[in-house]
């Protein structure tokens, strides 16, 4: 089956060019400058699927390299199944997630990887792949590891935080560090001194502190900023290439800069939580509401200026990814959990369904450019997590995940249950962006058309992923 979007204006992170674009299948055969020959009027006439994408853009699929479909955390479970998850990720123009398996405690990586394939396993209405937790590092974790990556898991991530949980110590940390320079695997961290957060949360509640904001200020930034110093030491001091998932304060970001300046292979994701909203807002909501933005890496003081100072490192490099921490939780019977004791509040904010949106409305604001849109959510991510080129990227011989991205359309976020995540509210309840997800193929199937939903469950499937591509 062949398939022709013409009209369109193709954006990569190089440039952006009116091309049409050719599908055969499940890949991308061809792209050809408009009317240039008898060949595309042609194409028109013969395709089986012909796409008008006069006045948009055409762009690679989005891939979200951080997802927590169905995560276990705190007594609850994320609220988003792989299925649902997967449905809401396609209709905001993902096309490739990377979840978390999750290791079981006492349990072999490989067995808890068998387990997570078990739940995505026909349920995927895009391709996902997955990264392995390390919950215990221990000799039998550290063997496994390169097993994993032969099977295409081939990044590994390690919790500063959360004591008595995911929690690594930093001796834990040098030796998973020494394996993964070892296998040539990406070593991915949740940088937050868990420790001493933890006096801090049992301070704020002994005093009465009880409330979701709270819940960020125990989880300073100065724990943030010790925690990716320390990991990027014990990265340098091994050789393994570091990246560091949900920045949020702009002195964690400093040392980023700083050991990418000395030309340490070290990354920093940011999430749009942590560029559109903020602690002041969290503190600013009705009584127990700002448990829907409570999540870890905390939201951070507008005041101080995080926020601005993020959206400058995506423009300087330093910010390498966006992706989301989707990490959703329902507001009544999960969130309320918290209510009386904010440590007790499921850390996470869905928003696998906005990032391309939000992301396009930096665009629109003149924060990044329309390249450096695409890069941040789809060609980088796809070269960090060892997918290109067949994902991340409109060219001959990718996938045919294309996204058919209209500037001239709207979107509004939330309002009256518009979402198709799994969640009884939104962390973004009426934001309005300037531009429309289109259309939606995946490997040459159009999954989302105007409004109307064409995916399934299965057609998703597991991408085994190559070793980083974003390395120096
Ligand atoms: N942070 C979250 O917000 N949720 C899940 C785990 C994490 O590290
Ligand atoms: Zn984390
Ligand atoms: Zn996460
Ligand atoms: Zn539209």
């Amino acid at each position: 089956m062949t398939t022709f979007i013409h009209g369109g204006t193709v954006v990569s992170p190089t440039g952006s060019q009116q091309l049409d674009v050719l599908v055969d299948g499940d890949r991308i055969v061809a792209l050809l400058e408009p009317g240039s020959t008898a060949v595309g009027s042609d194409l028109a006439a013969t395709s089986d699927v012909l796409i008008d994408a006069t006045g948009k853009y055409v762009i690679p699929g989005g891939v979200d390299g951080h997802t927590h479909m169905e995560m276990p955390f705190g007594g609850t479970s994320a609220s988003d199944t792989f299925e649902t998850g997967t449905r809401a990720a396609a209709w905001g123009g993902t096309t490739t997630i990377v979840d978390f398996a999750v290791q079981n405690p006492g349990g072999r990586i490989q067995d808890s990887l068998a387990s997570w394939h078990e739940k995505a396993s026909g349920q995927c209405a895009i391709d996902d792949g997955f990264h392995q937790i390390i919950g215990g590092v221990d000799s039998d974790s550290l063997k496994g590891m390169a097993e994993l990556v032969a099977e295409g898991v081939t990044s590994f991530k390690l919790f500063m935080a959360y004591p008595g949980v995911f929690y690594s110590d930093d001796g834990q940390i040098l030796r998973a560090m020494q394996t993964a320079a070892d296998t040539g695997a990406l070593m991915m961290m949740h940088a937050e001194n868990g420790i001493a957060i933890d006096v801090l949360v049992e301070q704020a509640i002994a005093r009465g502190d009880t409330a979701p904001y709270f819940h960020g200020t125990s989880r300073a930034w100065q724990l943030e900023e010790e925690a990716t110093h320390r990991a990027i030491m014990l990265a340098q001091l091994t050789g393994a290439p570091l990246y560091v998932v949900h920045v949020s304060a702009k002195q964690a970001l400093e040392q980023i800069a700083t050991a990418r300046g000395a030309g340490q292979n070290v990354f920093a994701e940011t999430c749009p939580q942590y560029l559109y909203l903020s602690l002041e807002e969290q503190l600013g909501a009705p009584s127990f509401e700002g448990a829907k933005w409570v999540c870890s890496t905390p939201l951070r003081s507008r005041e101080e200026g995080h926020q601005d100072e993020l959206w400058r490192y995506i423009r300087t490099g330093d910010v390498t990814t966006v992706a989301t921490d989707h990490c959703p939780f329902c507001f009544q019977g999960q969130k309320e959990m918290g209510i009386g004791d904010f440590s007790k509040i499921p850390n996470g904010i869905g928003s696998v369904e906005h990032r391309m949106d939000l992301m396009f409305q930096g665009v629109v604001d003149g924060r990044i450019g329309l390249e450096r849109w695409v890069d941040v959510c789809c060609t980088t991510p796809a070269r960090m997590f060892g997918m290109y080129p067949r994902k991340g990227i409109v060219a001959p011989g990718a996938d045919a995940d294309i996204v058919i991205y209209d500037p001239k359309g709207h979107t509004t976020i939330g309002v009256n249950d518009t979402h198709h995540m799994n969640m009884d509210y939104s962390a973004y309840e009426g934001v309005r962006i300037d531009g429309h997800v289109d259309t939606v193929l995946s490997r040459g199937t159009v999954i989302v058309d105007g409004g109307e939903y064409l995916g399934r469950a299965g057609h998703g499937r597991f991408v085994k992923r190559d070793l980083s591509q974003n390395l120096i």
